[in-house]
């Protein structure tokens, strides 16, 4: 590893020695390791999944607009900083390097407190981007929330597990809120798509959210899915690789503090409001469907730690999907 670090360091020209790596598990898609130099600064080296994005210089020019657009409107968030090569490329060998930026990233919240102040962050994150023409960034994974085509994806495939049809049982209901986007029935905006505790730095010092990481997904797309997916993740009891079902559940006390404080950050149109619950239950259903789809195809895009790791994750977003329709009249009391 440290051949390959020393490599892409002198590629990026990057002053000084390398005194200590780790590599960052946390992320399912690529690899990444945090780089230390004996210059005091700390860097993040990459290599992306191409896999995953076909395109990578297509997702650095989003990124760049999105932290340009930021810098100018809101001069005092952080934002993510790549270096170049000297040739002006954003990678060498397939590995991208950007500034570590400084806090510390959670697996998940602590308190409340920090649950509460997430959703203002990530909250405040969307309404800032939402000032961004959409149309402006590219659209990195084709189809990335398009509920419709994960089922159809995963219905071409054959088999006789339960879980296939249960998600088959459910196309029609998880498939509403993408149905109404394709309709343009609600605006086209900036999404971050990837918004989990680990993707939040909290300041060591005064323990406030200090900056939303990891860009790559950032795209146009349906803004109510973001704020599905954060609660998917913020309020749920257990990650999604849990195998004990027993233990899978949607917390309401954190829900109500999440979504209180992204909801007193974000403005919605009515029709958005009216999708903002049915979206928890809808891209539940679709990573359901994704993580079931990558097991049948022998585990080619979620990294695993074992073979049946998808399936596992499958099982536990079914029972989390079966929770989130229970308690869909619970949440909807307690946000309007
Ligand atoms: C992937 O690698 P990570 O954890 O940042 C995935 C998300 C899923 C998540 C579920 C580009 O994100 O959509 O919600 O796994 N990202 C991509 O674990 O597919
Ligand atoms: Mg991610």
């Amino acid at each position: 590893m440290k051949e390959i670090l020393l490599s892409v360091q002198r590629a990026f020209r990057l002053q000084g020695e390398i005194t200590d790596f780790h590599l960052l598990t946390e992320g399912s898609i690529h690899i990444t390791c945090l780089v230390h130099l004996n210059t005091g600064k700390n860097y993040i080296f990459q290599q992306m999944n191409t896999h995953v994005f076909r395109n990578p210089e297509d997702v650095m020019q989003n990124i760049r607009r999105t932290a340009e657009y930021l810098h100018f409107h809101f001069p005092e968030r952080k934002i993510l900083h790549f270096y170049q090569t000297p040739s002006g490329s954003y990678f060498f060998q397939g590995w991208r390097v950007m500034d570590a930026v400084s806090g510390r990233s959670l697996k998940s919240c602590e308190n409340l407190y920090q649950v509460q102040k997430a959703g203002e962050a990530f909250g405040r994150f969307q309404k800032e981007v939402s000032g961004m023409n959409a149309g402006m960034l590219k659209q990195v994974i084709p189809d990335f929330h398009h509920t419709r085509v994960y089922f159809q994806k995963l219905l071409s495939l054959h088999s006789d597990l339960p879980e296939f049809r249960i998600l088959k049982e459910w196309q029609e209901q998880a498939c509403y809120v993408c149905d109404v986007y394709q309709k343009n029935q609600i605006p086209l905006r900036v999404t971050h798509n990837d918004m989990k505790c680990s993707n939040l730095l909290f300041d060591s010092e005064t323990g406030q959210p200090s900056a939303v990481i990891d860009w790559d997904t950032i795209m146009p797309g349906m803004a109510v899915y973001d704020f599905g997916d954060a609660v998917r993740s913020f309020a749920s009891d257990t990650s999604s690789s849990e195998p004990d079902l027993s233990k899978v559940g949607m917390n309401m006390t954190k829900f109500k503090a999440f979504s209180s404080g992204w909801l007193s950050q974000t403005d919605y149109t009515p029709k958005e409001r009216e999708l903002l619950i049915p979206s928890i239950f809808s891209v539940t259903v679709e990573l359901a469907v994704r993580y079931l789809t990558d097991y049948l195809q022998g585990n080619l895009y979620f990294k695993t730690s074992y073979p049946e790791q998808n399936l596992i994750r499958t099982r536990n977003q079914i029972r989390l999907a079966q929770k989130i329709l229970k308690q869909e009249s619970e949440m909807k009391k307690l946000i309007f």
